[in-house]
């Protein structure tokens, strides 16, 4: 019997990463995606299976975190091995537009799922294995490099939301002895990565300028500082958080941190373009009321517990990406130029 995993936040960048890598491993994947006006499983094209398949293995069902009760149907119906929480309102920024939407869904979305396993678990017998996607945001003013020592200082209604998140991840742990654990991610991108990040906006920005489409890129504070790493890495640390013996966090990112400036710089290098700053446009709007100015993971514990360690590194990483958003505008000769090690 294969193993069965839910994944919360399947159509997004992580979730579509960590379903690949599951299909991989022989698992049965199940998915809750939100009812859209429009089609959001763009990410999951190439592993989509018609559910008249034979053997189908790859399940996606309507919920939303906001929904217990079909969160708790769901968990019974698939009587999942794993669950991965990926779901979020994820955008920074937009968490000031939203705080009340955003902790609806970080924090007590998280504690409506660790509630249904809970029962689910007392009610079944059957062990049910929790990951939360915790985030460096949660260390906002902290001084970095932060490690699973470092204390929590969120700025933004996001970073207090899954600070919120990853206390009942480590309370029900404790108190209910659930095999729950948190990973608390640094920076990870990719081409699936969500437009609105400063990584792909700045990649497809510069994509767009070269083919005629848009003339500048508007930002915000270039000066940020973070620990930026390849996605599909980061979903095996995933993974392997939840093959340990015993529930424990882990801090997972590369090392290294780099601004938001050099990112810019390097992008347009890859292009030949020197004279980056004038396509480039500062709007306030971009800024937020409160900036986490310096994020640089310290991983130490994830190497020796997990045998974790990143293999792709920044300048991989940006040329990854804008190689990709040149092939997405149809500049072949330009992708071709730059070659990946
Ligand atoms: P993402 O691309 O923004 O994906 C978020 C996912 O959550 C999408 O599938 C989205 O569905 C879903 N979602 C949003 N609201 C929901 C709701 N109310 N009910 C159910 N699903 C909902 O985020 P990501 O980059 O893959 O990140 C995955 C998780 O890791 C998130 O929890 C994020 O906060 C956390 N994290 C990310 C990073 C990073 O650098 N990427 C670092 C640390 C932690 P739609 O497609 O329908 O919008
Ligand atoms: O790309 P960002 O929006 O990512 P941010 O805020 O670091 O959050 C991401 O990583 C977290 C892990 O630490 C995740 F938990 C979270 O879900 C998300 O995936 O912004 C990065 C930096 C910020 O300092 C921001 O102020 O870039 C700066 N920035 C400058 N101009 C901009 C822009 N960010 C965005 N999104 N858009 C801009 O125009």
């Amino acid at each position: 019997m294969s193993k069965k995993a839910l994944i919360t936040g399947i159509t997004g960048q992580d979730g579509s990463h960590l379903a690949d890598l599951l299909l991989k491993k022989g698992y049965e994947v199940n998915g809750i995606i939100r009812r859209a006006s429009t089609f959001n499983t763009q990410r999951l094209e190439h592993i989509y299976q018609d559910p008249h398949t034979k053997n189908y293995i790859f399940r996606l069902h309507y919920g939303d975190l906001a929904d217990a009760n079909t969160i708790r149907k769901l968990i019974y119906k698939i009587d999942p091995d794993e669950i991965y929480n990926l779901a979020a309102q994820s955008h920074v920024r937009v968490s000031f537009d939203i705080p009340e939407y955003t902790a609806n869904i970080v924090a007590m979305g998280t504690l409506r799922l660790l509630e249904a396993i809970k029962d689910y678990e007392e009610q079944t017998g059957h062990r049910v294995k929790f990951y939360q996607a915790s985030s460096s945001e949660m260390y906002g003013s902290s001084p970095a490099p932060q490690n699973e020592n470092t204390s929590f200082n969120p700025r933004s209604p996001y970073a207090y939301s899954k600070v919120f998140a990853f206390h009942c991840t480590k309370n029900y742990r404790e108190a209910y002895n659930l095999f729950a654990a948190n990973g608390i991610l640094f920076n990870h991108e990719g081409p699936r990565r969500g437009e609105t990040f400063v990584t792909r906006k700045i990649t497809r920005g510069v994509a767009r300028i070269l083919a005629g489409l848009d003339k500048k890129i508007y930002l915000g504070n270039l000066d940020a500082k973070r620990d930026w790493g390849y996605a599909p890495e980061y979903v095996e640390a995933m993974w392997l958080m939840l093959q340990q013996p015993e529930p424990e966090d882990y801090v997972i990112g590369t090392g290294e941190a780099h601004s938001v400036k050099e990112f810019l710089e390097l992008a347009f290098h890859y292009v030949g373009i020197s004279n980056w700053q004038d396509y480039i446009e500062i709007d306030p709007r971009y800024y937020r009321p409160t900036e986490v100015d310096y994020l640089v993971a310290d991983i130490s514990k994830a190497k020796t517990k997990l045998g974790w360690q990143p293999k792709t590194k920044f300048e991989e990483l940006v040329k990854i990406m804008i190689k990709h958003d040149l092939e997405l505008q149809g500049l072949k000769e330009k992708a071709e130029q730059i070659k990946l090690s």
